[in-house]
């Protein structure tokens, strides 16, 4: 039997900056080893539709599931059922289902072996379920499966799983709930010493979920001399002792979501544990005393939002001289508590927007109070092109703690902001998917 993973593209352009999927590692290392497995990623590479194959699985996120179901037609259409997972399919079933054989809710790793199993004597159930959230123990990914393929020099690897948090436009509450897992620690380390990587993605919702836990990670991360990226709560730089180790095991950037400067937005949004400590002047201190560079990742589109929020956020995204930074219009998806109350208040500018042809990447798609949508649209573009000027890019660039502390940091830092700057043209505007 072969397996023919799929992992579909947002756009139809190809990045430059595509990471390696994860899940499909995992999925091989718990595929029976009789059963052969290939990839495709759709964003580095055409997908041989006509190369023989018993199953074709589908990672599908939000922002490509109108791809992945051109997708999958394109291999139904073969005769080789499909199979979805990921977290779109996992808040809307029955949408994938009208385009796929079977669909997997939630977390895989426990239903895969008897999936295969299934598919292997043409009996796929529909919908596979687990009932609970079962320990991340067991196989360790298997990566082979990336062989050959142009992808990021970062590998990534997962510690744990769900966030302490709720932020009502996050995905993450929704998908594991109050649910929080981490896999013990000697195998991330066996995981990481496996990639044969010097930097590594650590690619946690919230890699601060527990503090015991977190000190223990990173503390065993400080012989393996990697540098090390990660995502985390500002509530982090409360905590002088994680600060300094965060320092000493290798952390060079971490995607902190600031996501407002006005408080009341931060209250609507469930995140005004964001100020519980210090002001966010504080906070950058602190992380860039210890050397991290920030990916700092903001959102725009609630009520107390007006046109002047976007300048009045970039001056202080400058200003704090980020190595990067994410303006994005606030996006209800769906299965988050955002969407629901969007759609229940009836601001919601398209029934699903992520299957709707007129909608284009970088839209805003509701009615926000405080603007238009397509001034909400247009700020969020408008900064962001500011934020990636050479002038910005170069100011940022001298910040001594962090951008320019060291060759390698520098090379980060430029890297990243010009293969950013280059796509915000190239992806602003686009429909998601292949065809219009
Ligand atoms: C790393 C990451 C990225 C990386 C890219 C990673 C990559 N390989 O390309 C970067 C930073 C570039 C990125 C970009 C974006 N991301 Co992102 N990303 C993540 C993150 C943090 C980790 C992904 C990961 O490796 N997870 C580990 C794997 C093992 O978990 P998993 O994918 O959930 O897989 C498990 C199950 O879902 C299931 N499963 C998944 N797929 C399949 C397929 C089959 C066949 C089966 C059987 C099972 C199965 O089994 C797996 C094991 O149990 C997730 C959050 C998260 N916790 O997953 C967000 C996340 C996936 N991203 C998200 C978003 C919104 C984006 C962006 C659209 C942001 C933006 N506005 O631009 C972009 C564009 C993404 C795109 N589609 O191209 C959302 C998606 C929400 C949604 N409803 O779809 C998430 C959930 C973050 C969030 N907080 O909401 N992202
Ligand atoms: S802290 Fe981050 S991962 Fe956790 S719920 Fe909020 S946005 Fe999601």
């Amino acid at each position: 039997m072969k397996i023919t993973f799929i992992r579909p593209n947002m756009l139809p352009v190809r990045g430059r900056d595509a990471m390696q999927p994860l899940v499909f590692a995992i999925l091989a290392g718990l595929t029976p080893p009789d059963v052969e497995t290939v990839l495709y990623d759709d964003r580095l590479e055409a997908i041989p539709y006509d190369e023989a194959t018993d199953l074709a699985a589908l990672t599908v996120e939000t922002y490509t599931a109108r791809r992945a179901y051109q997708i999958a037609a394109e291999y139904r259409k073969r005769g080789v059922p499909v199979v979805m997972g990921g977290y779109h399919p996992t808040f809307l079933p029955e949408e994938a289902l009208a385009h796929a054989d079977a669909v997997v809710v939630g977390d895989a790793d426990a239903l895969w072996p008897q999936l295969v199993r299934d598919a292997q004597r043409g009996q796929l159930q529909r919908l596979y379920r687990d009932a609970d959230f079962p320990p991340l123990a067991g196989a360790q990914p298997d990566r082979s499966i990336f062989r050959g393929k142009r992808y990021a020099p970062a590998a990534l690897v997962q510690y744990g799983r769900g966030c302490r948090f709720a932020c009502e436009f996050c995905s993450i509450h929704a998908f594991y709930g109050k649910n929080l897992r981490q896999r013990g620690v000697a195998d991330v380390v066996a995981d990481i010493e496996a990639t044969g990587k010097k930097h590594i993605f650590l690619v946690d919702d919230n890699i601060f979920v527990d503090v015991p836990r977190a000190k223990e990670l990173f503390t065993a991360l400080i012989p393996l001399k990697i540098r090390w990226s990660c995502q985390i709560s500002i509530d982090v730089a409360q905590d002088r002792e994680l600060m300094k180790l965060l320092e000493k095991s290798g952390c060079t950037t971490a995607v902190v979501g600031f996501e407002s400067l006005n408080e009341n937005s931060l209250r609507q949004m469930k995140k005004h544990w964001n100020l519980k400590h210090n002001d966010y002047a504080t906070s950058v201190q602190i992380f860039q005393d210890h050397g991290i560079m920030l990916y700092a990742s903001f959102v725009f589109g609630y009520d107390e939002d007006t046109p002047d929020s976007f300048e009045h956020t970039l001056e202080f995204a400058e200003r704090s001289q980020f190595y990067t930074a994410n303006f994005n219009p606030l996006t209800p998806m769906p299965g988050a508590a955002l969407y629901d109350r969007l759609e229940k208040e009836g601001r919601l500018l398209y029934d699903r927007w992520w299957l709707d042809s007129r909608f284009r990447y970088g839209d805003a798609v509701f009615h926000p109070k405080g603007m238009s949508a397509d001034e909400l649209t247009a700020g969020c573009y408008r900064i962001r092109k500011q934020f990636h000027s050479l002038r910005s890019i170069a100011s940022r660039g001298l910040e001594t703690r962090t951008n320019c502390r060291d060759p390698y940091r520098l090379g980060l830092h430029l890297a990243s902001n010009l293969v950013s700057r280059w796509m915000i043209d190239r992806k602003q505007g686009l429909p998601l998917g292949n065809e219009e």
